[in-house]
This record gives C-alpha cells, structure tokens and sequence, in this order.
C-alpha cells in the first residue's frame, strides 16, 4: 500500500482520505502529518476530483488528538518545528482548490479538532465529541489551534474551551457553529455523500475563487480582504462557467460545469 497512515479513494467527483491508525484512536503522528500534505498536494492537481472528504477509521473516533506517545521526548526545539509543520498542512488544507468535508464520528479532540476546523464543512454524528484538552498534558493547542477557533466560533466561548479543556458533546458543537451538520450516526455517511455531491455540482472555478475569498476574510483585514473579494469575483466573470451557470438559469436546466 502506499500509504502508511491513510486510506484513499476516489469516483463521481469526490475523494475521500481517511486517517487511518484506528489503534491510538487516529491520533496524528509526523507521518499522518506528511502523508497527508503529499496527497494533498496531488489531488489539488487533479481535476477529477472536486470535492475531498476526511474521516477517521473505525467507530470510536474521528482524530484523538496530535500523538501524544511523540510529544513525551520533544524539546522547545522540536515543538516550534512541529508546530509550523502542523501550521502549513491546515493552511494547506484551507487553501486547496477543492472544498475539504470533514465527517465526523466520534473523538475529535485537540489536533483533531483542530484538523476538523482546517475543513470547510463539518458534519458530526451525535455521538461525536470535541474539545481541546492540551491544557491538560501542560501544553495548549499550539499549531495555531488558539487563533483558528476564536476566529470561527468568537472569543468568549473560544476562550472557555481552551480554559477549561473539557470534552463537550456534538450537539453543544453545533450550537456554536463549530459543526454545520449534526445527524444520528446511521445518517453521517449518507448526509456526508449529500453534502459532498452538492459541493461536487457545483462549478470549481467559483469554489477556488470563493475559498480564496473566506480566506482572506480570515486571515486579513476588511479591506484588504474586500480587494482580493472584487478580483475573484471579476475572474468568475471570465469564466464559462459562469455562462453556463447563468444561462442553465435562463434556460430552467440543471447547469453542467467544466471547471473553466
Ligand atoms: N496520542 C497517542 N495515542 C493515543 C491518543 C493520542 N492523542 N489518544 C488515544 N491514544 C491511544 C491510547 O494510548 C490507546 O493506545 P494504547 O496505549 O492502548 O496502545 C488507544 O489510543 C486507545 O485509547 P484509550 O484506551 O485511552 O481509549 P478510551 O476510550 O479509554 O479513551 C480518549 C479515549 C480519547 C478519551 C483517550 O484516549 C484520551 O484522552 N486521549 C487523548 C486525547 C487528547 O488529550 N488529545 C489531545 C492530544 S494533544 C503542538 C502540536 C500539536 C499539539 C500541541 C502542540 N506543538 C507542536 C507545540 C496538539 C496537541 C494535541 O492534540
């Protein structure tokens, strides 16, 4: 097999990575780190995929967390090292052309909330749990895992998470608006193959130009962002996408995008 820490597949439009180290709950170690940005890096190329699902094998658990069994022996050293390594595969995430799906059954706990979060759709099970519990091992969620929440969920209820490391149920999850999907666990692989074939309908020019777009908002400031907003909206413009869109309106078809 190729990989070591992953399973891939794909069809109809959507791939699909799963974490697979069902044994330490799919905890991420430096391989799943490095396994996952290489193919990343290849489906970005790969215009037959429009829309890349991540999960975890097994029932129990989505991500437990960054491997802590690797964290023992680290120095200051090691851990800034680690820490960027982590930074650039979440920003590699958000930044792929496709949009990135993460479903998610079970634990997703510090990195693997944080993972969750470097996707752009989340969809849980109710059996599903979140937290960052790093204050507990004498660290806190280091690979920009501080500043990414408060940015999606706000400061306050951003802050206690952090504060208090407790596990908190997918329900409370989606109330926040850290989950946008939450179904009973017999549904998450049917609402997952949904959301996943919606994304998959629609045209990837305006999907890239769009994540790019969010992204800004998050990262930069209201007019710097506004500026990177105007300019991908005027490349949708020069799309044929963009006329198949419109015309498919026009014409009361469902529109068949090329992806130009
Ligand atoms: N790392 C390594 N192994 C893990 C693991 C993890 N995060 N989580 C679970 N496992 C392993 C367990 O050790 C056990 O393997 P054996 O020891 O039996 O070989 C196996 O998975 C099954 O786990 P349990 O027996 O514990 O299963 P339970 O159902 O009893 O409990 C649990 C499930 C999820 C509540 C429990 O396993 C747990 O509390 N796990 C740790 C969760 C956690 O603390 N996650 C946060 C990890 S820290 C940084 C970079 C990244 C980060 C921080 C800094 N720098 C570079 C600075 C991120 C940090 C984290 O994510």
């Amino acid at each position: 097999m190729r990989w070591e820490t992953l399973l891939y597949e794909s069809g109809d439009r959507v791939g699909t990575i799963t974490i697979n180290r069902p044994d330490a709950l799919n905890a991420l170690n430096l391989t799943v780190f490095a396994e996952l940005s290489e193919l990343l890096s290849e489906i970005a190329t790969d215009p037959e995929v429009r829309v890349i699902v991540l999960k975890g094998a097994g029932e129990k658990s989505f991500v437990a967390g960054a491997d802590i069994k690797e964290m023992v022996d680290m120095d200051r050293q090691d851990a800034e090292a680690r820490s960027w390594s982590g930074m650039r595969l979440y920003d590699q995430m958000r930044r792929m052309p496709q949009p990135l799906v993460a479903s998610i059954q079970g634990y997703a706990l510090g990195g693997g909330m944080l993972i969750a979060m470097a996707c752009d759709i989340r969809i849980a099970s109710t059996a599903a749990s979140f937290g960052y519990p790093e204050i507990k091992l004498g660290i806190f969620p280091g690979t920009g895992g501080t500043v990414l929440i408060d940015r999606l969920i706000g400061p306050a209820a951003a802050r206690a998470i952090c504060l208090l490391g407790d596990r908190f149920p997918a329900e409370r999850a989606y109330q926040l608006g850290l989950v946008n999907r939450l179904v009973e666990p017999e549904r998450l692989k049917a609402e997952t193959d949904n959301v996943a074939s919606t994304l998959a309908g629609y045209s990837p020019v305006a999907m890239r130009e769009l994540k790019n777009v969010l992204n800004a908002s998050l990262e930069l400031d209201f007019a710097s962002a506004r500026e990177i907003e105007i300019d991908a909206y005027g490349r949708c413009f020069d799309s044929e996408d963009r006329v198949e869109g419109t015309s498919a309106f026009v014409e009361k078809r469902t529109p068949d995008f090329k992806g130009r």
